[in-house]
């Protein structure tokens, strides 16, 4: 073994969703370990936030506009990227979304649309970026799951069914491209604090906890939750050369949420 297996100088990612939260700090790892930084948002504005982020923490990153859920944008994006920037080496499936909502209260519209950004948009960015990763050898994909992608829970139905297909979508990525030296791994974050899990630490009317929130910090052995950044060393090895042998393999990086039957209540 060797520490340059683990950087990834002169390699091109690409992270869906990168503006901020988990998206923005695995982009940040991987700018850290030397990869160029391409990075799509549905908002124009947001994109403008996102490269004004990149370039106040010193990395030069480029922003493209781009709904992940629509396959003719995205095959325009990836176009694009490798005319400006180069061939994709590593795609960050990071963009997602939640509803939560109880399961006979939701509306299919609603389960299809978080099916649609979940678990539709990361096999329409793999297929958009595998032929290329296919000529030049090599490549890596990474999907962000989730502790849903193992275990349900009240109101995230169509959440869970996306994050439990997404496991199976990588599976079946390193089943079929493994033979091109593609690795298909994924990243499961157990609970980190970023917007979209804003609403689950919104401190009550009468200044108490969210239930939520010391629901999850009992259900942590670290007793807390993670931040975003502690998911960035695991993307850059799941991105580099480091692992190459690991194909398949759902990384959970839970502070050992799914290893616990939780702390007993005082
Ligand atoms: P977040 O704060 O809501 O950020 C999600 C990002 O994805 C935003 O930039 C969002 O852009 C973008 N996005 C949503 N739909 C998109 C679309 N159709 N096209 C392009 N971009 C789109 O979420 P997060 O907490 O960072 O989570 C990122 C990923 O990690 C998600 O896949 C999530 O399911 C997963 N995850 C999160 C946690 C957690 O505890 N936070 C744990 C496990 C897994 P807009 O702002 O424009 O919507
Ligand atoms: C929820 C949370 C979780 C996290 C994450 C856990 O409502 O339970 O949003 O789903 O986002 O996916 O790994």
């Amino acid at each position: 073994m060797k520490m340059e297996d683990f950087r990834l100088d002169g390699k091109v990612a690409l992270v869906t969703g990168g503006t901020y939260g988990i998206g923005y700090a695995i982009a940040k790892g991987l700018a850290a370990a030397g990869a160029t930084i391409t990075f799509c948002d549905i908002k124009p504005e947001l994109v403008e936030k996102g490269l004004a982020s990149y370039k106040a923490d010193g990395i030069k990153a480029y922003g493209y506009v781009c709904n992940v859920c629509d396959e003719p944008a995205v095959q325009e994006m990836v176009a694009k990227i490798e005319k400006e920037v180069g061939v994709v080496d590593i795609l960050v499936n990071n963009a997602g979304i939640i509803k939560r909502i109880p399961m006979i209260e939701m509306s299919a519209a609603d389960f299809r649309q978080v099916i649609d950004v979940d678990l539709n948009a990361p096999f329409i960015c793999a297929k958009a970026v595998i032929p290329s990763m296919i000529k030049k050898g090599h490549g890596k994909i990474i999907n962000i799951c989730s502790m849903m992608s193992e275990l349900g829970r009240e109101t995230v139905s169509a959440y869970a069914a996306a994050k439990g297909g997404l496991k199976m979508l990588t599976r079946n990525i390193c089943s079929e491209y493994g033979g091109y030296n593609i690795q298909c791994n994924a990243i499961g974050p157990g609970y980190i604090a970023t917007p979209q899990t804003a609403p689950l630490r919104e401190r009550q009317p009468d200044g108490s906890r969210h239930p939520f929130d010391s629901f999850i910090c009992a259900k942590t052995p670290a007793g807390r939750w993670l931040e975003a950044d502690e998911l960035a060393a695991p993307a850059v090895f799941l991105a580099s050369d480091a692992s190459n042998a690991v194909n398949g393999h759902i990384l959970y990086v839970d502070g050992g949420i799914l290893a616990y039957i939780g702390k007993q209540p005082n």
